[in-house]
């Protein structure tokens, strides 16, 4: 167990970054754009001073995220040795995933993180801030690093993805002026936003094709359901990870008050996706043993795939 932790500084973070030498980076397990953008982001910095310094995430790099060529350096077996770990936009110890063990058991760690959440290392860099990208920018300011544009490209991918592209309710102000500041230094803009907000891949599309055309909708339109059957998956070569972006679909028909995506997860059990544009789904999942928010919520529900459906349009009927 380490004995003190403590609250630091952004110049503390970059003071201490300063005194070490090899230096691993971990991103979360299921990595996003904001892990991967920081880890990257901070890595070159810190290679700029001439630094060792690995990043390791437990999970492989999708081929989204595989389409920026420096994350081909991100490694997928922890091996080395350390003055100092670094866990990245990781809430809590359990998100450095089958790490979580050699990093608790370490004695020199420290948390860079916008979730605001737990002391688990020695040094604690923990904001609010829309994405952890912001606390990077700021320690690669504090460590005199210029900021090429590659640099600027990954720092811009966690403002962007974490922020929905500028438009949740987390973004601020000081997420357009980092964005102002990211143009200047020659940040990809336009291939961050094409990669995380408009490609989808052929078969994805097939798949979307053919669930849209089955669409169906109840209490005037109001509620919107999908459903995704294995074989669906099967015959276009995907895994359930490809249903997350159907749903959107459902619940952004302007008339839907409610959108529910239904994905076959194993024999006879369905993993249900609701969104809506106010109306409480969460308490619609939690009936059904899940959670989540009161307007993107989940739940899992066993039975036959047209009992299941039944038994969500019911539930939604009491109130919608
Ligand atoms: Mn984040």
């Amino acid at each position: 167990m380490k004995s003190t932790k403590q609250t630091i500084t952004t110049n503390q973070a970059g003071d201490i970054l300063l005194s070490k030498r090899d230096i691993a980076l971990f991103a979360h397990t299921n990595p996003d754009g904001d892990t991967i953008g920081s880890c990257v982001a901070l890595c070159l910095a810190l290679q700029k001073l001439g630094k060792n310094v690995r990043i390791f995430c437990d999970t492989k790099i999708d081929d989204k995220l595989a389409i920026f060529e420096e994350t081909k350096y991100i490694s997928n077996s922890f091996t080395g040795k350390y003055d100092l770990l670094v866990a990245v936009d990781c809430g809590d110890i359990f998100r450095v995933g089958q790490w979580s063990g050699n990093y608790n058991s370490f004695s020199e760690t420290m948390t860079i993180d916008h979730h605001g959440g737990e002391y688990y290392s020695k040094y604690n860099l923990l904001t609010k801030q829309a994405s952890t990208c912001q606390i990077v920018y700021d320690i690669i300011k504090s460590l005199g690093v210029d900021i090429d544009s590659k640099i600027a490209t990954y720092l811009y991918m966690g403002l962007c993805t974490d922020t929905g592209n500028f438009a949740n309710t987390n973004t601020d102000e000081q997420c357009f002026l980092m964005a102002a500041q990211m143009y200047k230094k020659g940040a990809d803009i336009q291939k961050v936003v094409r990669v995380f907000f408009k490609d989808t891949s052929l078969a994805e599309t097939k798949l979307l094709a053919r669930v849209l055309n089955r669409m169906r909708t109840y209490y005037d339109n109001k509620l919107v359901l999908l459903y995704v059957t294995k074989q669906d998956l099967d015959e276009f070569g995907l895994d359930l990870s490809s249903t997350s972006m159907l749903v959107p679909n459902a619940v952004n028909i302007d008339v839907a008050q409610v959108g529910v995506c239904v994905s076959e997860y194993s024999a006879n059990t369905y993993k249900v996706s609701m969104r809506s544009k106010g109306f409480n789904v969460r308490e619609v999942c939690q009936y059904f043993g899940g959670g989540g928010h009161i307007v993107a919520s989940g739940c899992m529900i066993s039975g036959f795939l047209e009992d299941v459906i039944e038994k969500i349009v019911r539930v939604i009927g009491y109130t919608i």
